[in-house]
């Protein structure tokens, strides 16, 4: 008789446990504050098993950068140090700063140079993350390691009394392919050059094919999509729900109990995963659960990753196909604890952009095609400003992907509503509600959403979040005057 967690495992595609073999311990990036915080990117070797090293380009010690923790209020007041041996620049993905803390890639600082940020954090608590930003190179610098997570608190939030301390882990989830010579491999061949780069390995904090030990009770799960191109199907092993009360813009307006999440790169959610009906002395996977990939070509879906992950039509590359089942996480519940659980409370008011207020709507096409990425037919030039609008107003942009590929739509400087999608998928998904800065847009959708352009004026950038389409031009700059 199948169990009903076996038929939801099932439904997820989830495959039976991968076989058991030794994992590496996970490890919490250092916390840092961000009040006169020095970050110096440079190549350093790195453990990212034990006993295995590698060359990894990082803005801290570890294999990827610290996580700054600041609170809404604070004043940020970091300098990046270019030890790297080619231009970059961070951006703090989600936040709302002065033009000239953004991380422009025009703003890219040559090796041994220094950039001094300095912003007010305005935004609410949340799980935001800073990347790497400069034209052409985002894709490899990342992937190398040139990201950390940067998590805001507040009053609102502390008043919940979520889970704290050992019981919060921010997961900045990878996955990337070691080559024979132990680097991070990152050519992405001609149809990697479309459809984006898949690595064979999942790393989170930098630690490849991780494993946490946890107790039988609540633990607050941030998890940010770092990867270069790869949706992720969130899903646990068992088949159990986990609570969503968080995305990109920080807590939902409601809790939401879910068993799969989708998110596409630069997307986060805040989950609470309940592990106190697990027995002692059995594990748990965070997997992503395999999913038809949205990719179409020439009619024909790309089809789901083939045994051992595999995908048809990838010669000569050694990723796991997009939609590909993939474990990301392992956690065996080896204490056990009086549980706290927590008790779905009000959340803290929320309020959104409202579209029936905007001033003018724009629209946006997403195009990939003869090994160009574009939107509005153009590639990214640094110095053309491709929209302006005027500060203070409510817009609504619809994003519109005639194109085979899935695009991750990222907009710098606001948090949007979703407010419709039509085509495709057809319906704002429960992990799109509240605030985001980052949706995406499968094949034959228009995603519609709504933003009030009311913080900073300057130059900001909208752009595929894939960060292969991002590299080769799917990006425009927008001001706000
Ligand atoms: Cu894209």
């Amino acid at each position: 008789m199948p169990t009903a967690a076996g038929r939801l495992r099932r439904a997820l595609g989830l495959p039976e446990l991968p076989p058991r073999f030794k994992r590496a311990p996970l490890r919490m990036p250092a916390s840092v504050s961000a009040d006169g915080l020095t970050l110096r990117a440079a190549a350093r070797r790195v453990e990212i098993a034990p006993g295995v090293a590698v060359e990894a380009w990082s803005p801290g010690d570890g294999p990827v950068g610290p996580t700054i923790r600041v609170r809404t209020g604070d004043s940020a007041r970091i300098t990046l140090a270019n030890a790297l041996s080619e231009p970059t620049i961070l951006h703090w993905h989600g936040l709302r700063v002065p033009e000239m803390a953004d991380g422009h890639p025009r703003l890219a600082i040559p090796t041994g140079a220094t950039y001094q940020y300095e912003f007010p954090v305005i935004d609410r608590a949340g799980t935001y993350w800073y990347h790497a930003h400069p034209h052409h190179r985002t894709g490899v610098q990342v992937y190398r390691g040139m990201a950390g997570l940067l998590v805001i608190g507040d009053a609102a939030e502390d008043a919940l009394g979520l889970p704290e301390g050992e019981h919060e882990l921010p997961l900045f989830i990878q996955d990337r392919r070691l080559a024979a010579d132990s680097t991070f491999a990152y050519e992405p061949a001609m149809h990697e050059q479309m459809e984006g780069f898949f690595g064979d390995a999942v790393f989170a904090n930098g630690i490849r094919l991780p494993s946490k030990s946890v107790e039988t009770t609540t633990y607050r799960v941030r998890v940010v999509n770092g990867t270069t191109s790869r949706i992720l199907r969130l899903a646990l092993s068992n088949g159990q729900p986990f609570t969503l009360i968080g995305n990109d813009g920080g807590l939902l307006p409601a809790p939401a109990t879910l068993t799969h999440i989708d998110m596409g790169t630069g997307e986060r959610v805040d989950l609470l995963i309940d592990f106190g009906t697990v027995a002692v002395g059995s594990r748990v996977m965070l997997m992503s659960a395999a999913f038809e990939s949205p990719a179409r070509m020439g009619g024909m879906s790309m089809g789901r990753g083939m045994g051992g992950g595999m995908g048809m039509g990838r010669m000569g590359a050694g990723g796991v196909a997009q939609g590909a089942a993939m474990a990301l996480v392992e956690f065996t519940v080896d204490r056990a604890v009086t549980p706290v659980s927590w008790k779905p409370r009000p959340l803290p008011r929320l309020v959104t952009p409202d579209p029936r207020t905007a001033k003018r709507t724009r629209t946006f096409q997403f195009n990939s095609a003869m090994m160009q990425h574009t939107i509005n037919g153009r590639e990214f030039d640094m110095e053309r400003i491709d929209e302006t609008v005027r500060f203070g107003d409510t817009e609504v942009w619809t994003f519109v992907n005639d194109s085979p590929f899935p695009h991750p739509v990222h907009m710098h400087e606001v948090q949007f509503r979703v407010v419709e999608r039509i085509g495709g998928r057809a319906r704002i998904m429960p992990w799109e509600r509240g605030l985001k800065d980052t949706v995406l847009v499968y094949p034959g959708e228009r995603v519609s959403v709504a933003a009030t352009f009311d913080s900073y004026r300057g130059r900001f950038l909208m752009h595929c979040h894939n960060m292969v389409h991002e590299d080769m031009g799917m990006m425009m700059n927008y001001a706000i005057a």
